[in-house]
């Protein structure tokens, strides 16, 4: 018998679908639609509706219903082998919020094969737009639920985070005060992944570990809602959420609507879907605590599985559940391709020229130092921009090429110390992971062996693979995850580059001065 699984992943610009053949270890089938050019009727840029406040993001539910039929048609008609699938789960941007009316629950409970999904749900919103994780324009609120917490330290304690303009709890404090009615009329809260596993299971789906993690709402040790996080946010709130569940959790069947418009199995399970982040830990085989990722994409994120709970105390990285059970940690970069691409211009240079540049000065940069803070910063928290220089001639190319990414390197290595989790595996994704000079570097600062790994479709294979974790557990047969992930996430062969044992002392050295650096101009 062939065993498949569904992963679906609804990011900020697409939604995506993976069938995995977990026997044969091989992915058999994957499509993707792009929701600006998909779903051009929406008015969408990058899949977010612009806003004249430009740190308002928003994208509109309704997108997203009709995504889902969009990709499951282009399934059918592709031959997809949607009858033999077993189980489905998914992924979603974390923290973005869909706020339902008292319509929504018996709507999705009797989804009408004759009409196609956004006919069937387009009365189930009491608020027509969703803030997302891109939105940054709720700094009151989080100051006012931190405060309510007890500060950064208390607030990361309880909740595994400082609170963070983008994350749930602030947004949907934002929409009680200025929305109030709104904010009434709203019997659900859901996650952009529990909007989506609601809808393919027909009844509104419990939030998994990983993505309540990211809502400030979350008691991060008791892995249960947190009341006093609750209390600080929005009155009632507690009614409007639905119960938080483990990350392998069966909500049950497919709702027939998928059955009878595009041939799913009538049998399949639907799982409890999860964020992005925790979804790529699996899709990237970070099962074993050492194992880590640095995504080096627009922005830079470091992250990797945590096995005993520990948060950063400076409210700077993030801590959410992991699909294992366990935990995992997050630092994220807002200072990441687009600041080296910055430093690139400024010398008039190609990234082949910034290479060379970069490659051109030692190991160390002869103890230049640069601070990269183009844009205000999260790790270490930068609200005025600006980029300092420490014994470096601003007109120096090569200096400054280097400077730049081993700045970036050195900060990863600082900030992600709270962890208290020495990589021994570092697994590189993301654009500017091609570069063997910047992953050279990251090897020698954090002296490990650096491997290089296809990203992009982390997050949906994560997500196929915790449907047949899942299913398999629930027919009495729940594997290792190191058996669930052994053969698909797999890095490019040949790709390992190792650290130079001279290079490793020097920055061993230079990490403590680019440290004092900092702490002083952060002063
Ligand atoms: C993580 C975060 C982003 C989104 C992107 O905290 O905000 O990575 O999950 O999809």
């Amino acid at each position: 018998m062939t065993r498949l699984f569904l992963g679906l992943d609804s990011s900020t610009q697409s939604l995506s679908a993976i069938v995995i053949d977990y026997d044969a270890r091989r992915i058999v089938y994957e499509t993707s639609i792009n929701f600006d050019k998909t779903l051009p009727q929406y008015g969408t840029r990058n899949g977010t509706l612009r806003s004249p406040d430009t740190l308002v993001v928003h994208s509109p539910p309704l997108m997203w219903v009709e995504a889902l039929d969009v990709l499951f048609r282009q399934m059918k008609n592709d031959g997809a082998p949607l009858d033999k699938v077993m189980a489905i789960s998914g992924s979603g941007q974390q923290h973005g919020s869909v706020y339902l009316n008292d319509r929504a629950a018996a709507a999705l409970g009797r989804l009408d094969p004759a009409k196609d999904l956004v006919e069937n749900l387009r009365d189930i919103f009491s608020r027509s737009t969703s803030p997302i994780w891109m939105d940054s324009s709720t700094s009151a609120e989080c100051a006012e639920i931190r405060e309510a917490l007890g500060g950064i330290k208390a607030t990361a304690q309880q909740t595994g985070s400082d609170t963070f303009e983008r994350f749930t709890g602030p947004q949907i404090r934002k929409f009680f005060k200025t929305q109030p009615k709104g904010y009434d009329r709203t019997e659900n809260i859901a996650l952009v992944s529990s909007f989506m596993a609601s809808i393919l299971a027909g009844r509104i789906s419990p939030i998994d570990h990983g993505d309540g993690a990211g809502m400030n709402l979350m008691d991060i040790q008791k892995k249960a809602w947190h009341p006093r996080a609750l209390g600080a946010t929005a009155p009632g709130l507690q009614s409007k959420l639905p119960p938080l569940a483990e990350p392998w959790k069966v909500i049950g069947g497919v709702s027939p609507y998928f059955v009878k418009q595009f041939g799913l199995n009538p049998d399949a399970q639907t799982l409890v879907w999860s964020g992005d982040n925790p979804c790529s830990v699996i899709g990237l085989g970070l099962i074993a605590e050492g194992n880590v990722a640095i995504s080096l994409g627009t922005s830079y994120t470091y992250f990797g599985c945590m096995k005993r709970c520990r948060v950063d105390d400076r409210g700077e990285g993030s801590v959410f559940g992991a699909p294992t059970g366990d935990y995992m940690t997050l630092i994220c970069y807002k200072n990441g391709s687009l600041a080296c691409e910055k430093i690139r211009d400024q010398h008039a240079l190609d990234w082949e020229g910034f290479n060379q540049m970069v490659e051109s000065r030692p190991p160390g940069n002869n103890g230049g130092i640069l601070l990269p803070w183009f844009e205000a910063e999260i790790v270490p928290r930068v609200n005025q921009p600006g980029v300092h220089r420490f014994d470096l001639d601003p007109k120096d190319a090569g200096a400054n090429c280097r400077a730049i990414v081993e700045a970036q390197m050195m900060s990863m290595r600082i900030h992600s110390a709270w962890m208290k989790i020495k990589p021994t595996r570092i697994y590189a994704t993301g654009g500017a992971s091609a570069n063997t000079a910047i992953l050279q570097i990251m090897a020698d600062v954090m002296d490990c062996p650096v491997s290089r790994i296809e990203v992009s479709k982390s997050a949906a294979l994560g997500a196929a693979l915790r449907a047949a974790h899942g299913w398999l557990a629930d027919n009495g047969h729940k594997p290792p995850w190191s058996e669930v992930v052994a053969g698909f996430a797999d890095p490019i062969p040949n790709s390992e580059i190792k650290p130079d044992a001279s290079a490793v002392r020097v920055y061993d050295k230079l990490v403590e001065k680019y440290s004092q650096f900092e702490q002083a101009t952060l002063r």
